[in-house]
């Protein structure tokens, strides 16, 4: 038996003398060292009693022992659960539980606030930081840089990526081997990349993106990664000239095109830049192309599918669609209350089957029932259309969600908050046009008869739980929400009302 993933990412390029990351300060680790790295963390996990099948969550600065310790898990047949750096411990203490973490990795500026939950949780609990120091690699650095990799069939799982709802419980996506290999072999063959390839990687890697498709085509390549902490705009433009290709999500673009910098002679060389994780306003496809020479490749994905579609390689890759189903990948715009087919060119929800499609949410059977229908097609609840030269646009959305900056935001994350507010009678949150982020976070707040919420104090409190990246940008009072008939809030009423509140920037 075999562990199919490991043996086509990783285990493939074993003794490979090979470059595989660059880091910021230019040192060059090759896929040999990177291997015998992953090795030494594999046995220092199963030192600590971690068996395969176990989840091992990690919240983690990006580094290259940061990616050792994905790799090592899968070498191990743990399920590896990355989370965003951003989250709060409340945030945090949900997903260690929920997902029954055997062990939590974290940086040691992290660790004294997590240790009471971990241990609470029954949890074990090493560190990780930004420099690749911490406990985790302080043991695992005597140890043998070979290790006897974890038998895995495709169905097994690999990873979960935490996912928020409508309701606001985040949910467990399961991935299994099979899904993450099968998107990558695909990706890999439909956007040529080889063992040339110099990825310039700026993604976080606890995310899809990041993690799976840029890092996953890589390996599956035997190409080399530039490998920086964040997406940072000068360390961007100067190492553009060392890479071939650069995947972003579109505030990456849109901030490469508001920098003089950003020239056709920087990227004349390029072979390569994708764009995904929200929409690429046409307008930026369009300003890029003009200066640069280059057609961005717009792809869509999510988490729980991996990527659905993609423009073409070779072809018209056109502005404000995202291609064409990828082979393997079976999609069609249904019906939102009946669930048939509609007629080619109509708009209704999106539904895909394929191996890319993920097991179900982790302990959540009526959730997973609810979107993944017995027939293998998962509801996306996205909203869309297939003009008659078969590409798909994506023209809206069927769940109440936010992106900003490529980050989902769930409203009713929020909104269960702010009603717990003193003074607050009831709140929406909605997403309004951000010239940086694309959608932003507004907060509308309805008092209480009489009352006058203090909404600096409510900004704090919402600071408290949740992530940055998710805190309204401006939080407005009104007097009512409007409602249809039925007595549900119309969103679509106040983000026309609001859609001016932050633009132009
Ligand atoms: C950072 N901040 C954000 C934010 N990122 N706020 C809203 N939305 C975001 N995305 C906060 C910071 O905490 C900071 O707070 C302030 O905004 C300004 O920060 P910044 O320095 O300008 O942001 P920066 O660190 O440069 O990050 C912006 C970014 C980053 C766009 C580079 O968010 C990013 O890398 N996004 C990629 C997300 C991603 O990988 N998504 C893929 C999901 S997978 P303060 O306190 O200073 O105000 C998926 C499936 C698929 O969707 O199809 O791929
Ligand atoms: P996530 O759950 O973080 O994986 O986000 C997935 C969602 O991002 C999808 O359901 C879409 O709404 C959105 N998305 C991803 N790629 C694109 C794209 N190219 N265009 C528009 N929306 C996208």
């Amino acid at each position: 038996m075999t562990n199919p993933l490991y043996d086509q990412l990783f285990g493939k390029h074993a003794g490979a003398a090979t470059p595989f990351l660059t880091l910021q300060d230019g040192s060059v680790i090759t896929h040999a060292a990177f291997l015998g790295q992953t090795a030494q963390i594999a046995n220092a996990l199963s030192a600590a009693g971690l068996q395969p099948g176990d989840r091992l969550a990690a919240q983690v600065e990006k580094s290259a022992e940061a990616l050792a310790l994905y790799a090592a898990c899968v070498q191990a047949g743990i399920v590896f659960l990355p989370l965003n750096t951003a989250y709060t411990v409340d945030e945090l203490t949900y997903f260690i539980e929920n997902s029954g973490a055997a062990m939590v990795v974290c940086d040691a500026k992290a660790e004294s606030d997590l240790t009471p939950i971990a241990s609470r949780l029954g949890a074990q609990i090493e560190t990780l930081n930004a420099d690749g120091s911490g406990s985790l690699t302080d043991q695992a650095q005597d140890l043998p840089t070979t290790f006897a990799t974890v038998p895995r069939s495709a169905d097994d799982l690999a990873a979960f990526l935490y996912t928020s709802g409508t309701t606001g419980r985040s949910k467990g996506a399961m991935l299994t081997q099979g899904n993450l290999l099968s998107n990558a072999q695909v990706l890999a063959e439909h956007w040529r990349f080889t063992d040339t390839d110099v990825l310039l990687h700026a993604l976080p890697i606890f995310h899809t993106h990041g993690l799976f498709v840029a890092t996953n085509i890589t390996l599956i390549a035997g190409g080399s990664m530039i490998f920086l902490p964040k997406f940072d705009l000068d360390q961007v433009i100067t190492l553009l000239p060392q890479a071939s290709s650069l995947m972003g999500v579109p505030t990456f673009y849109t901030r490469l095109l508001d920098d003089p910098r950003f020239t056709r002679d920087l990227t004349q060389h390029m072979r390569l830049f994708v764009s995904g994780s929200a929409p690429l306003l046409a307008e930026t496809h369009i300003r890029f192309e003009e200066r640069t020479g280059h057609r961005i490749l717009e792809r869509y994905g999510m988490t729980e599918t991996n990527m659905n579609t993609s423009n073409p390689y070779d072809g018209d890759r056109r502005a404000g669609t995202v291609g064409f189903p990828l082979p393997g990948v079976e999609l069609k715009i249904t019906d939102p209350e009946t669930g048939q087919t509609l007629p080619q060119g109509e708009v209704g929800q999106i539904e895909v089957r394929g191996a890319n499609v993920f097991k179900g949410y982790w302990q959540m059977p009526e959730k997973t029932a609810a979107e993944l229908r017995a027939d293998g097609f998962f509801i996306t609840g996205d909203l869309g259309r297939i003009d008659a030269d078969g590409y798909v646009h994506i023209v809206g959305r069927n769940k109440d969600l936010i992106i900003s900056g490529g980050y989902n935001i769930y409203p009713k994350e929020i909104e269960l908050i702010l009603d717990d507010q003193p003074g607050v009678l009831e709140s929406a949150v909605i997403g309004v046009p951000h010239k940086d982020f694309g959608e932003t976070v507004l907060g509308l707040i309805v008092p209480e008869p009489g009352a006058s919420p203090d909404l600096d104090a409510i900004a704090t409190a919402t600071a408290a739980s949740l992530a940055r990246f998710k805190h309204p940008r401006k939080l407005v009072l009104v007097d009512a929400l409007p409602r249809n008939t039925m007595g549900k809030v119309q969103k679509n009423v106040l983000r026309d009302t609001y859609r001016d509140t932050f633009a132009p920037a």
